[in-house]
C-alpha cells in the first residue's frame, strides 16, 4: 500500500523527519498493523529451532559477522542517525562504535558456560543447571539510540538461542530498517525481523512474544510490563530518569562542571541517563554555579551534522515546547532561550531557586535542562537525590573516598541502579548490567551478562545412577 492510499483508507502512517530540518521527510509508510506483527512472530518462532540447533559456533560466527557488517557501514549509519534522530555526528559515530563492540562482545557468549554442576545434597548423582531460550524475544526500542539499544537487546537474545522480532520507535524507523537489512544478511531467514509501527504494533508484539524487553517512557513501560506479566511472559522495562549530580566542596570543580555540562546538554539531554538535577553541597555552590553556567554557555550547539556539535535539536516540536515550558517563570543561569530553526532547538539551560513542588524536580523533561539545588551536607544531598519517583543513575563529584563510600552504602546511600564517581551520569558501559530503582526500571537488568540470563530460563536437572542389582 502506498502512503497516499493509506491516508485515503484511514490506515495509520509512520512518518519520520529530520529534527534539524523538519521539511526533510525521511520516510512515510503505512503501519503494518497487528496481524502483520503476529505473522512475523510466527515466522520467528518457526526459525528458532534451527537457530538453536545450528550450534554455538554458528551463532557466534553470525553475531561476529553482524559486528563486521555494522562496522563496514559505520559512516553511512552515523549519517543516518544524524539525519533521522538529530544525534550530533561525533556522538552518532560513538554510538556506532559501541554497537560494533556490543555485537562482538555477545559473539563470544555462545561459548560461555550455560549452567553449573553441583553435588547432590545427599546420595550419589549430579545436579546440573542449564540456560534455555524462551523462543521469540519481542523488543520495543526508543529513537534516541537507534542502533545501540536494538543491538544490546537483540544480540544477547540471539546469543542464547532466541529469535528476535523488534518494533522500533516510529521516529527511528529508517535507522531500524537499515539495521535490519544489515543484520538479516548475516543471519538465517526469520531469525531477526524488524516490524515498524506504533502502539498497535507494539501491543501486538507484547501479546505474541515469549519474552519482552522495552525501553521508553515510564507510562508505556508500566503498561507493557503489566500486559506481559498478565500473559505470564518475562519482561524487563527501562524507563525514565531524573538523575542527580552531587558535587562536594572537595571536587575538582572544573572537571565536575565539564562532566555535568556533557551529561546535561549532550544530544540535547535526550537520554534517560542525562543529568537534570545538580546538587551542590555547602561551599561547592558558588564556584560550581559560575563554572557550570560558563561551561553550558560554551557548549557547541546547533547543526548535528557538524562534528563539533554537542547539543543538537530536540526530536520534534512537542519536545522543544516541553523544554521551553519547563523553564517558564524560573531564573536561568544559562540558556532559557530558543535558538532560531528550522530545527527544534533549545539552548542548554541551568535554572536555580526552583520551588520544591515545581514539576522540573519531579517529572522527566527529556531535554537540555537542569535545576541547581543547594544542600547543607552530603546526607541532605543523598536525601534530595532519593526523593523522586525515579532512581536510574547518580554522578558524585568528589576527591574523597569517604564520600564515595557513604554514597554507595546499601542502606543510607543512593537509591539508584548506577552510581558514577567523578564521571558524567550518561555514557554507561555496555558490558555491565544497566538499570535503576523505583520508576526507572522494571524486572531484571539488561546489558552485560545479566542480559544472557534474562533471555533464558534456568532448568535444573537431577542425574541419579540407575539401581544396580
Ligand atoms: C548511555 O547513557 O550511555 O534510553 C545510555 C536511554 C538509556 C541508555 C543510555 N536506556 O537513554
Amino acid at each position: 500500500m502506498t502512503a497516499d492510499l493509506a491516508e485515503l483508507t484511514g490506515v495509520a502512517l509512520l512518518t519520520s523527519r529530520n529534527p534539524a530540518d523538519p521539511a526533510d521527510v525521511l520516510l512515510r509508510i503505512p503501519a503494518p498493523g497487528g496481524f502483520a506483527v503476529a505473522d512475523a512472530v510466527e515466522r520467528a518462532r518457526a526459525a528458532q529451532a534451527g537457530w538453536l540447533r545450528g550450534g554455538a559456533a554458528a551463532r557466534s560466527a553470525a553475531l561476529g559477522a553482524v559486528a563486521a557488517a555494522v562496522e563496514a557501514a559505520g559512516p553511512e549509519l552515523a549519517a543516518l542517525a544524524v539525519r533521522e534522530v538529530g544525534k550530533p555526528l561525533t556522538e552518532a559515530r560513538a554510538e556506532i562504535a559501541r554497537t560494533v563492540a556490543i555485537w562482538r562482545y555477545y559473539a563470544q557468549a555462545p561459548f560461555e558456560p550455560t549452567g553449573a554442576v553441583h553435588d547432590t545434597a545427599a546420595g550419589p548423582g549430579l545436579l546440573l543447571t542449564r540456560r534455555r531460550p524462551y523462543g521469540v524475544a519481542g523488543l520495543i526500542t526508543p529513537w534516541n539510540f537507534p542502533f545501540a539499544i536494538p543491538s544490546w537487546k537483540a544480540a544477547p537474545a540471539l546469543a542464547v538461542g532466541n529469535t528476535v522480532a523488534l518494533k522500533p520507535a516510529p521516529e527511528a524507523t529508517a535507522c531500524a530498517l537499515r539495521l535490519a537489512e544489515i543484520v538479516e544478511k548475516e543471519l538465517p531467514e526469520g531469525v531477526f525481523t524488524v516490524l515498524p509501527g506504533g502502539a498497535t504494533e507494539g501491543n501486538a508484539l507484547v501479546s505474541a512474544a515469549d519474552v519482552v524487553s522495552f525501553t521508553g517512557s515510564t507510562a508505556v513501560g508500566r503498561a507493557v510490563a503489566a500486559y506481559a506479566t498478565a500473559r505470564g511472559v518475562p519482561v524487563q522495562a527501562e524507563m525514565g530518569g531524573l538523575n542527580a549530580a552531587i558535587v562536594l566542596p572537595d571536587a575538582d570543580i572544573g572537571q565536575a562542571a565539564a562532566h555535568i555540562a556533557a551529561a546535561l546538554a549532550g544530544y540535547a539531554g535526550q537520554k534517560c541517563t542525562a543529568t537534570s538535577r545538580v546538587i551542590a553541597v555547602g561551599a561547592a555552590l558558588d564556584p560550581l554555579r559560575e563554572a557550570l553556567a560558563e561551561a553550558l554557555r560554551a557548549v557547541p550547539a546547533g547543526d548535528p551534522a557538524d562534528p563539533a556539535t554537542v547539543c543538537g535539536p530536540l526530536i520534534d516540536e512537542r519536545a522543544r515546547d516541553r523544554v521551553a515550558g519547563a523553564w517558564q517563570g524560573l531564573s536561568a543561569l544559562a540558556g532559557g532561550t530558543l535558538p532560531s530553526g528550522p530545527g527544534w532547538y533549545a539552548a542548554p539551560t541551568l535554572v536555580e531557586k526552583v520551588p520544591a513542588e515545581h514539576p522540573l524536580l519531579h517529572e522527566e523533561v527529556f531535554g537540555p535542562i537542569a535545576a541547581l539545588l543547594p544542600a547543607d551536607d552530603l546526607a541532605q544531598a543523598v536525601r534530595i537525590t532519593n526523593s523522586v519517583p525515579y532512581g536510574l543513575v547518580t554522578s558524585v563529584h568528589t576527591a574523597g573516598l569517604d564520600t564515595a563510600l557513604y554514597c554507595l552504602d546499601a542502606l543510607d546511600g543512593l537509591d539508584t541502579g548506577m552510581v558514577r564517581i567523578n564521571a558524567p551520569s550518561s555514557g554507561v558501559d555496555f558490558h555491565l548490567p544497566f538499570g535503576g530503582a523505583r520508576g526507572s526500571s522494571h524486572g531484571p537488568r539488561e546489558q552485560g551478562r545479566a542480559a544472557l540470563d534474562f533471555y533464558a530460563s534456568s532448568r535444573t536437572y537431577t542425574l541419579s545412577p540407575a539401581e544396580t542389582t
